[in-house]
């Protein structure tokens, strides 16, 4: 199976909760390769940016008010089937229905506030992963 990337996002309710390096240990030993990462704090509108193709839904205000509530850290991550997998292991939206085991299940608090991005096909995370990260910040030769 080819190498695949993605975008995950560590929402600002994981940098507030102190789950940064858990999230990120727990991350690694899933097998995803971490090629890019940074801390940065979203505006409203780069926030609605990212998340414009929910423009119309009703909770786009509150999502963007949200991502931009404090300090994010997007990364992007490199693995064979790196997008179905990190879905997998990120759990589903509403962490209430969200597998055992699985960060949002373990983490998140509501459906609005869930810990935690995933990129949800293949082309979505190339424009995720440039929505963040200039082509010089991805260090895809680690040696
Ligand atoms: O990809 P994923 O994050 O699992 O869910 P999306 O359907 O793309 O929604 C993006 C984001 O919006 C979700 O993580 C929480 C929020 N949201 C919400 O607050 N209420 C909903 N009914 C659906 C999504
Ligand atoms: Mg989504």
């Amino acid at each position: 199976m080819a190498k695949e990337r993605t975008l995950t996002i560590l929402k600002p309710d994981c940098v507030r909760k102190g789950l940064i390096g858990e999230v990120t240990k727990r991350i690694q030993e899933a097998g995803f390769k971490i090629l890019a990462m940074k801390m940065t704090r979203l505006t409203k509108d780069t926030a609605g940016g990212f998340y414009a193709v929910h423009k119309e839904r009703p909770f786009y205000d509150e999502l963007c008010e949200f991502m931009s509530s404090g300090a994010c850290v997007p990364m992007i991550l490199e693995k064979e089937n790196a997008i179905a997998d990190l879905r997998t292991f990120i759990g589903a939206t509403n962490p209430a229905e969200a597998d055992e085991g699985t960060i949002r299940a373990d983490f998140a608090d509501s459906l609005g506030e869930n810990i935690i991005h995933g990129s949800d096909s293949v082309e979505n995370g190339k424009i995720e992963a440039a929505y963040f990260f200039p082509e010089s910040e991805v260090v895809a030769n680690q040696a």
